[in-house]
């Protein structure tokens, strides 16, 4: 009798040793298990033997059945460990001993720049601000004292949204949250994107960016407003840069500039950068005007202030020599790629 189920026995264990896979292990879990299988074939035959043959045979029959059960259950867990190892082994996206082969990327010139600059002006005791791209008509005109048919508005035509906001066409839309925000004294910059309806071209895009500074104080006068653009333009040009102002009109401004740098590439001589003039207009600025004090909560009897707008795309194209705007927003590495050492 107990030969009967060695035999067995010994044909499930040759039978196991040949499984390669989940369905090898399912006919052999059908052939012994399964309602025709081996198992159920040898019970039947139990009916015919006497009380104590049948008694021992059913003890043997259900210790075989418990070892089936039991290893065809181990085997199914290898072969699925075994199925997710190869799985994982030929999914090259999980191979980290693979060599990093992808080129490390780069900052963009603009962030490069402004970083530069973030810092220069954090060491002078700036805050630095960011402020939303998509801003109220308040923001960007009425609150920096452009009414509603200002003919100043006209040269900044921008994308409007539906509800009546719009994007941004200069930094100083977030003049009066900074003079709400910090009240007086303070000194902020804040870097941004802007968007004007624009023809593009070698010097215009229709998304730039600018860097806005502020600082308001008792007693604050031009001559700070010089002092602190030459220390700003002389780091970042790492040479000592001249500056002068010509009269600029804003109507945020009173009076307002447009600062001009003597060329730091030819010293003033002229050459195709400075379009051999030997000055390169670069930054518009002024004193704050008073309606902008009063409308950012600041009493102008008490405090004046100056405000700046860089040009932050056209300052990087001047600081690493790009003759086109349009490379910067062109997502091109080939333009791009350069500045990986910087
Ligand atoms: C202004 O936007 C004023 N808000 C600046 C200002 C701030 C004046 C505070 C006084 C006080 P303007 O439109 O000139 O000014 O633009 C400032 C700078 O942004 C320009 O000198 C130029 O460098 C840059 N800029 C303007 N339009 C574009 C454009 N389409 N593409 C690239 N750069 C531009």
């Amino acid at each position: 009798m107990n030969s009967k189920v060695e035999e067995l026995r010994a044909r499930f264990q040759s039978e196991m040793n040949a499984v390669r896979d989940a369905e090898g292990l399912e006919k052999l879990r059908v052939a012994f298990l399964g309602k025709k299988g081996f198992i159920t074939d040898v019970m039947k035959t139990m009916r015919d033997m006497d009380e104590n043959d049948r008694k021992e045979m059913g003890r043997y029959m259900n210790e075989f059945k418990a070892q089936v059960t039991q290893e065809l259950a181990e085997q199914g867990k290898k072969l699925q460990a075994r199925l997710e190892e190869e799985k994982l082994k030929n999914d090259v996206r999980y191979d980290i001993s693979l060599p990093c082969e992808s080129p490390l990327g780069t900052l963009h010139p603009i962030t490069i720049v402004q970083r530069e600059l973030e810092e220069i002006f954090s060491s002078m005791g700036f805050a630095v601000e960011d402020y939303a791209e998509v801003v109220t008509e308040y923001d960007n005109f009425e609150a920096v004292n452009v009414p509603k048919h200002h003919p100043a508005r006209d040269m900044q035509d921008t994308y409007y949204l539906d509800n009546g906001e719009l994007l941004k066409t200069q930094t100083s839309a977030a003049q009066n949250f900074i003079l709400r925000k910090y009240g007086a004294p303070c000194r902020a910059i804040f870097p941004g994107r802007c968007f004007r309806n624009e023809d593009v071209d070698a010097s215009h895009e229709t998304t730039f960016f600018q860097m806005e500074g502020m600082m308001v104080d008792t007693d604050i006068s031009i001559s700070n407003l010089i002092y602190f653009m030459k220390t700003m333009l002389s780091e970042v040009f790492k040479k000592d840069i001249t500056v002068r102002l010509r009269p600029g009109f804003f109507p945020f401004t009173e009076p307002g500039f447009e600062l001009d740098i003597q060329c730091p590439f030819c010293g003033g001589k002229g050459c195709a950068t400075c379009k051999h003039g030997g000055w390169i207009e670069l930054c518009p600025c002024g004193m704050i005007h008073p309606n902008v004090l009063r409308m950012g909560g600041i009493d102008p009897e008490k405090y004046t202030g100056f405000a700046f707008g860089l040009g932050l795309t056209r300052l990087a194209m001047m600081k690493f020599g790009i003759s086109d705007i349009r490379y910067l927003n062109s997502g091109s590495l080939k333009a791009l790629d350069q500045f990986k050492t910087l």
